[in-house]
């Protein structure tokens, strides 16, 4: 291993280095003190701080088929949101055709290409472009989506606010996995995700797939993995070992996959546990162009279950 990453295990590097970016921590400031959490703002904070594992969402403590329509804002949803958010509970994702037009996703793709070869920003090993929204106005405006923001609130009962955009050319061959394990949240359930297709999807480039009703396991945090740290070093396990966890667990409850085939323009929003990944890239030479934007409740604890690192949050 590399001097670099094993560095990267020693926590009085990351209060360092969340001292140098002290106002994108603010936004869990009023979130400690009403879950009294009582460590600054910089410190390391992970599941080990919150002994109760249980969500709190409204549509987790509750069953949406029951609660939804009682909300007054319910009836502002179509007649198809509206069915598919009484399926929210059982489910754990909603599907929205064609929700943008074919001109705004022309506009997204254009300014993803001009990101890649004009302003060389790098697409990583599973071939995403990181953070798109701060460099072109176009995916900050599908990011900032009123109608999106809109409903993702009515999901969580909360304001939501747009944590990251990733933008994907090709598929990503992702494992299974849980967004919570990288948007962490206290109290759990507050992370939200939409997946936007950008083109077509085919078959062969390597569509999403997730798990309906997975998001009801159990939460798998660094304890479920054996990821135990100290006080100033990180725990010993790696991101894969998680992974290899959640596919064992996966194998044990038989929950059904179904792969997403969907239209351009077309949305899908995932719980915050909903397990999914992206399915191995049949034809490499076809693209998969996709945004996914994370979105946390505005007023929860917001961090990195497996290097404890609380999220940076852009300033409102
Ligand atoms: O688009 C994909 O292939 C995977 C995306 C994903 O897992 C995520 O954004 O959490």
């Amino acid at each position: 291993m590399k001097l670099k990453d094993k560095l990267k295990d020693y926590k009085p590097l990351h209060w360092l280095y969340n001292l140098l970016h002290a106002k994108q921590l603010q936004h869990n400031k009023d979130a400690y003190k009403k879950y009294d959490v009582h460590k600054p703002l910089f410190d390391s904070i992970s599941s080990k701080d919150f002994p109760d594992k249980t969500s709190r969402a409204w549509l987790d403590v509750n069953d949406s088929a029951n609660v939804v329509s009682t909300k007054h804002s319910f009836q502002y949803f179509t007649p198809d949101v509206q069915q598919q958010l009484i399926g929210w509970s059982s489910k754990g994702f909603l599907h929205l055709n064609r929700y943008f037009s074919i001109e705004q996703v022309d506009e997204v793709n254009k300014a993803v290409d001009e990101l890649i070869n004009q302003k060389h920003l790098p697409i990583t090993h599973d071939n995403k472009v990181m953070h798109g929204y701060k460099h072109s106005p176009v995916i900050k405006q599908m990011m900032q989506d009123e109608g999106l923001k809109k409903l993702l609130s009515f999901v969580l009962d909360k304001e939501v606010l747009p944590f990251q955009t990733l933008n994907f050319v090709k598929g990503s061959g992702q494992r299974a996995h849980s967004d919570s394990i990288h948007m962490t949240t206290y109290p759990l359930g507050y992370l939200i995700a939409a997946w936007i297709a950008l083109e077509d999807i085919h078959p062969d480039s390597g569509p999403l797939f997730y798990y309906p009703g997975s998001h009801k396991l159990p939460y798998l945090l660094n304890d479920e993995f054996e990821n135990y740290s100290t006080r100033l070093k990180l725990g010993n396990k790696q991101y894969s070992d998680y992974e290899d966890v959640t596919e064992e667990i996966l194998s044990q409850n038989h929950f059904p996959k179904e792969v997403f085939l969907p239209k351009k323009g077309d949305v899908l929003i995932w719980h915050a546990n909903l397990i999914h990944g992206g399915t191995p890239v049949a034809n490499p030479l076809l693209t998969r162009k996709s945004m996914v934007v994370h979105y946390y409740a505005k007023d929860v604890i917001k961090y990195h279950e497996i290097t404890e690192r609380p999220s940076l949050m852009e300033e409102e």
